[in-house]
């Protein structure tokens, strides 16, 4: 079992569960895994297929033959080999992995998740919007659903990078997402909330204004899912091995710390590498680099759930963790990538309503809701109920019921009886009773004494504090970013009255700052103050709240990081091998990147591999870029102007640029001065290493933002 540094003093009873182990689940889907390695080509009923080529015709240029059972059958598989994508979070990406407890976590659940020494995990990544073939890169929220084998079946936390939601109540999810989704009309746009339908949805929908301004925010592009923090969002419940339940809010805080693209360079890779999130992640699996996460919890007794200025159970609102810390109680592995995109990413079924003994629901009313909602979607995306029997959803844990038939039933269930109770098989399957440890499921035993009624408490009324919150604890570079997110999203909406409903009666409740840059941006008169109802506007808390900044968790370190070395032919070998050591030593990952992909021949006469082209692995996919000395290979370089681009939108994406020797004639060529903070030059690898990394952990350099955003490309 893991330590957690985080929470030395603070450990429970822990114990460890031997014959788990964390590939349990790939054991699992072992047998249902097919090696054609040697296989003879056959149809679906087992024939030896001798000509996968042609039709059977009458005669050579004659009609096909009915009979023909081969091509009928490839035909008609063929043709029903879509399913209905996901009416949300179609486009996504996962990761097997494990999750280890600390040995805090059993002292406030039950659940053999927090007990057992380890569990296997599958965790899928994805955006709303947009549909299965959309951008990786979009301004949008981003999924992080994982599904955790438990020894006691599955609990799926199906959560997002952002930690509350556009609204409250389940009963407005179809209208929300009929308003952000692709228009009805023409299906434009993809991948995009900027447009009429959602502005004019979120102008008449105060609730929405807290996670709209998240979704402004660089949080609505990470680098990679590696640098995102993940939410449960809702307030949840554990349950103790005593019975006592508690509330919390479940957190995923990213071990690499979190960093996301800029805008121009999230839009430029919807070009360059629509796939960039998702080909990042398998090929860092492929090569050994994990994604690590801490689980914490924020955890409110039972008796002060009524003692916040905001309701736990409203999901458009943050638990600030200054009010209540978030404790570590385990880390999530991903390292192992699927075999099989459809077989696993696309049908993996996930719900909130997967829960285990010792986790249970709070009742926020979007959670509820939730709960219907994602059983209900399976039946038509995975044609019926039996779903849990794919082999990515069943549970590794042995698992019998009287369930019986319906569509696809692969389990052949033997005996006579499916019912219970029954004496005709020895009373089989029974039930377990509740118990503090592998018992059956009991709910938290919550007195409900109220009258029917369809409304809404007073105690969600506030939807304006916690925007204020979030627009106060962003930096400087932040707070200019979210603005022009505000600005150019408004400048696509065609209505005017929509935008004027935003600026005028939206933004000036969240900050006068804001309604006014983007007010002026857009030619819109602003109110000279708040134009809430003093209940909307509400008086929570709103001074900063340090971690709702990205910049609160930044890299601080190399690891990980993507950084292009910029050679041709004539190149000086040695300080590329110094420069992949050292690189690699840190953790990064270094490219060559080189005018062609033949391999270069260095001035020694040295051959040394180019990893990509420099139009195939572009500027916007790296996070830094050093150009290596050697005369000759100056001079090419300077005579291609994609190398001078490279460095010209590295400088506009804020990213730290170094050259080693002769480099510096390609910089100045680029009309970058070295002056300047985060352009770096020296006569070798170690004169320029040391600052090159100090800004590389700071992730970009922020000191260029004025300057950069004075360049044309
Ligand atoms: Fe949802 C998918 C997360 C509110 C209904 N949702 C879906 C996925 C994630 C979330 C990560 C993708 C799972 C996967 O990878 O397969 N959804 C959230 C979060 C919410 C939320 C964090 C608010 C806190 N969702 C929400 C509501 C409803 C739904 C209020 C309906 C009442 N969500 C769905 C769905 C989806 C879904 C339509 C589409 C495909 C699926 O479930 O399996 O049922």
């Amino acid at each position: 079992m893991s330590k957690n540094p985080h929470t030395e003093s603070n450990r429970g009873p822990a114990s460890a569960n031997p014959e788990l182990k964390r590939d349990s689940k790939s054991k699992d889907l072992a047998r249902d895994r097919m090696d054609a390695t040697d296989q003879d080509l056959r149809t679906n009923q087992g024939v030896r297929i001798a000509d996968n080529h042609n039709q059977l015709k009458a005669g050579e240029r004659g009609p096909t033959l009915m009979e023909d059972f081969i091509f009928r059958e490839k035909m008609n598989h063929f043709d029903n080999e879509r399913i209905p994508e996901r009416i949300v979070h179609a486009r996504g990406a996962a990761a097997h992995g494990y999750f280890e407890p600390y040995e805090n976590a059993a002292r406030y659940s039950k659940a053999a998740v927090f007990r057992d020494a380890v569990t296997p995990v599958f965790t899928r990544f994805s955006t709303v919007q947009g549909s299965r073939g959309s951008n990786d890169t979009v301004r949008d929220v981003r999924g992080f659903a994982t599904k955790f084998y438990t020894s006691e079946g599955n609990w799926d936390l199906v959560g997002n990078n952002m930690p509350v939601f556009f609204i409250q109540d389940a009963m407005k999810f179809p209208d929300f997402v009929h308003a952000v989704k692709p228009e009805p009309h023409n299906e434009i746009p993809q991948g995009q909330s900027a447009h009429d339908t959602l502005w004019d949805f979120v102008s008449l929908m105060p609730e929405t204004a807290h996670m709209i301004l998240w979704t402004m925010s660089d949080r609505a592009f990470p680098r990679h899912y590696r640098f995102m923090e993940g939410f449960g969002v809702h307030t949840f419940r554990l349950v103790d091995a005593e019975g006592k339940s508690r509330f919390v809010k479940f957190h995923w805080k990213p071990i690499a710390g979190t960093c996301s693209l800029i805008w121009d360079e999230a839009q430029l890779l919807w070009g360059r590498d629509p796939d960039f999130n998702r080909r990042e992640m398998w090929k860092d699996i492929q090569n050994g680099d994990v994604l690590e996460w801490e689980l914490g919890i924020q955890v409110v007794e039972e008796e002060d759930e009524m003692s916040f200025d905001y309701d736990i159970l409203d999901a458009t609102k943050i638990i600030p963790e200054e009010e209540v810390p978030v404790e570590m109680i385990g880390k999530l592995t991903l390292n192992r990538n699927p075999d099989n995109y459809f077989a696993e990413t696309e049908q993996v079924a996930f719900s909130p309503g997967h829960i285990v003994p010792g986790i249970d629901f709070s009742n926020d009313p979007l959670l509820q809701g939730r709960l219907f909602s994602y059983l209900d979607t399976q039946m038509l995306r995975l044609g019926g109920p039996n779903f849990h029997e794919i082999p990515i959803n069943r549970p590794v844990c042995p698992f019998a019921n009287n369930q019986r038939d319906s569509m696809h039933r692969q389990t052949i269930n033997t005996g006579q009886a499916s019912y219970e109770p029954n004496s005709i098989d020895g009373g089989h399957p029974s039930e377990t009773a509740p118990g503090p440890e592998r018992g059956g499921f009991e709910s938290v035993n919550e007195k409900v004494d109220a009258h029917k009624i369809r409304g809404r408490s007073d105690s969600f009324q506030d939807h304006y504090s916690q925007a204020r919150l979030f627009w106060n604890s962003q930096t400087d570079v932040e707070k200019e970013h979210i603005i022009e997110a505000y600005t150019f999203e408004l400048s696509k909406v065609e209505r005017p009255y929509i935008r004027e409903r935003i600026i005028q009666w939206m933004l000036p409740n969240i900050s006068m700052d804001l309604a006014q840059a983007v007010g002026e941006m857009h030619g819109v008169e602003v109110p000279d103050g708040p134009t809430a109802s003093e209940e909307e506007y509400g008086r929570g808390r709103t001074e900063k709240s340090e971690p709702l900044s990205l910049m609160a968790r930044l890299p601080g370190d190399i690891k990980h990081r993507k950084v292009a070395i910029l050679a041709a032919d004539g190149v000086d070998a040695g300080e590329i091998t110094e420069l992949k050591d050292k690189l690699t030593e840190g953790g990064a990952m270094a490219f060559v990147i080189a005018p062609s992909m033949a391999p270069l021949k260095a001035a020694n006469g040295e051959t040394i591999e180019s990893d990509a082209m420099l139009n195939g692995l572009p500027s916007v996919t790296m996070d830094a870029v050093i150009v290596a000395g050697g005369e000759e290979s100056i001079k090419r370089l300077r005579k291609s102007g994609l190398s001078l681009y490279y460095l010209q939108e590295a400088y506009k994406h804020l990213k730290v640029i170094a050259a080693v020797s002769q480099g510096s004639e390609l910089m100045e060529a680029a009309g970058l001065d070295s002056s300047e903070e985060g352009v770096i030059v020296g006569e070798r690898v170690e004169d320029v290493f040391g600052e090159f990394c100090e800004y590389l952990g700071q992730h970009r350099v922020w000191a260029r933002n004025d300057k950069a955003n004075e360049m044309p490309a």
